[in-house]
């Protein structure tokens, strides 16, 4: 066993020198593994006599747990030296701004949203929301829409199977069941915008079976028509970015608004170019009028002591005015290529000081 020295110190020095985890297990399979050195040794046991194998089996076992502590203890050092490194190179500074990015886009449905409740927010009004599947009353029976008024029809409006007691849920025809909503549970004074997606039975090139609103709601003890049109005027000219935009009233119908009247707004068509502000035309852009004493009963409001105005505008035909798209229907045809050129930076968040869009 005069090697016995010789070996331990070669198989130190080897572990002693692995600069990897590669490099120690190479010096472990040297030393201890099938063909390495002190295995080699203890094969060599079984040819002595007994007393001979008892002294050296056993200085060979304690050569054996030397060297596999000083492999266990390199170890754990190299993997703590692996994690440092590795946690060094894999630091990230977290208080680096973000990138912009550049794939995504915000859809322009989604961005005209924006621009309009911030306009309106900044104006005074809240923001109120309600279910997307309502009921007869609330969509129709409350906002003054008699039972045979074809609003009401299975061609129009999209129903739910009928229920136990013989009624039916259906898809909101528009976001006025927000108002309802809101004028049962608030007390007077009232200002909101209700945006959201509504639904009607109807598809061709100027309509999708669901599109966009936003609706207004002002209730107040001496709120009129006058309130109205300067709200919609300082609506127009901040969402369009000009200075001057006519607004004009046209005498319109609607069972929950009288008097009631559609709302345009001026532009010009120079050089086939359509052009927001004061020019020969005009645009419709929404209808409007104040609510009917019929719905400030209905929702608990005593008509003799306030009444409203509401309007509503139709999201889709807004964004197409603003930002020049010519068909509705690619709005909801998810084409990459259409959302890149007409979509936003995600990082474009309109807003009044910043400018809506830049
Ligand atoms: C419009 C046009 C005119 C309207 C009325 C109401 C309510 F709930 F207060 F009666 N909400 N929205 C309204 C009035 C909506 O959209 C074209």
């Amino acid at each position: 066993m005069q090697d016995l020295d010789k070996i331990r110190a070669e198989a130190l020095a080897a572990v002693a020198a692995a600069a990897d985890l590669d490099a120690l297990e190479a010096a472990r399979v040297a030393a201890l593994g099938k063909k390495g050195s002190i295995s080699a040794l203890m094969a060599t046991l079984g040819r002595m006599d007994a007393e001979a194998r008892k002294t050296a089996g056993a200085e060979l076992n304690r050569l054996k747990d030397e060297v596999a502590e000083a492999i266990a203890s390199a170890k754990a050092a190299l993997e703590a030296k692996a994690l440092d490194q590795r946690l060094a190179r894999e630091r990230i500074d977290v208080t680096l701004p973000v990138r912009p990015e550049t794939t995504g886009r915000v859809h322009p449905i989604a961005q005209v949203m924006e621009e309009m409740t911030a306009i309106f927010a900044q104006m005074g009004f809240e923001v109120a929301e309600g279910p997307d599947i309502e009921d007869d009353f609330h969509n129709f029976t409350a906002l003054n829409i008699p039972a045979e008024h074809p609003a009401r029809q299975m061609h129009d409006t999209f129903y739910f199977g009928e229920r136990p007691d013989g009624s039916r849920h259906l898809l909101r025809t528009h976001t006025s069941p927000v108002q309802i909503r809101t004028m049962l549970n608030t007390a007077p004074p009232i200002r909101i915008i209700a945006p959201g997606r509504t639904y009607r039975c109807d598809s061709d090139m100027t309509h999708t079976p669901m599109f966009h609103q936003i609706e207004g709601l002002v209730i107040d003890r001496t709120t009129h028509m006058g309130h109205l049109k300067g709200c919609l005027m300082e609506f127009v000219t901040t969402f369009f970015e000009v200075d001057e935009v006519p607004v004009r009233f046209r005498p319109s119908f609607f069972p929950f608004t009288e008097p009631s009247a559609e709302v345009d707004i001026g532009c010009s068509r120079e050089g086939g170019e359509l052009k927001i502000g004061p020019g020969k035309g005009w645009l419709e852009i929404g209808g409007s009028g104040m609510v009917h004493p019929n719905v400030l009963r209905a929702c608990g409001i005593d008509p003799d002591e306030y009444q409203g105005f509401a309007f509503g505008m139709g999201v889709e035909r807004m964004a197409m005015l603003k930002y020049g798209i010519p068909d509705l229907r690619t709005f909801f045809e998810s084409d990459l290529r259409w959302l890149k050129h007409y979509g936003f930076l995600p990082l474009d968040v309109p807003t009044l000081s910043g400018g809506l869009t830049r």
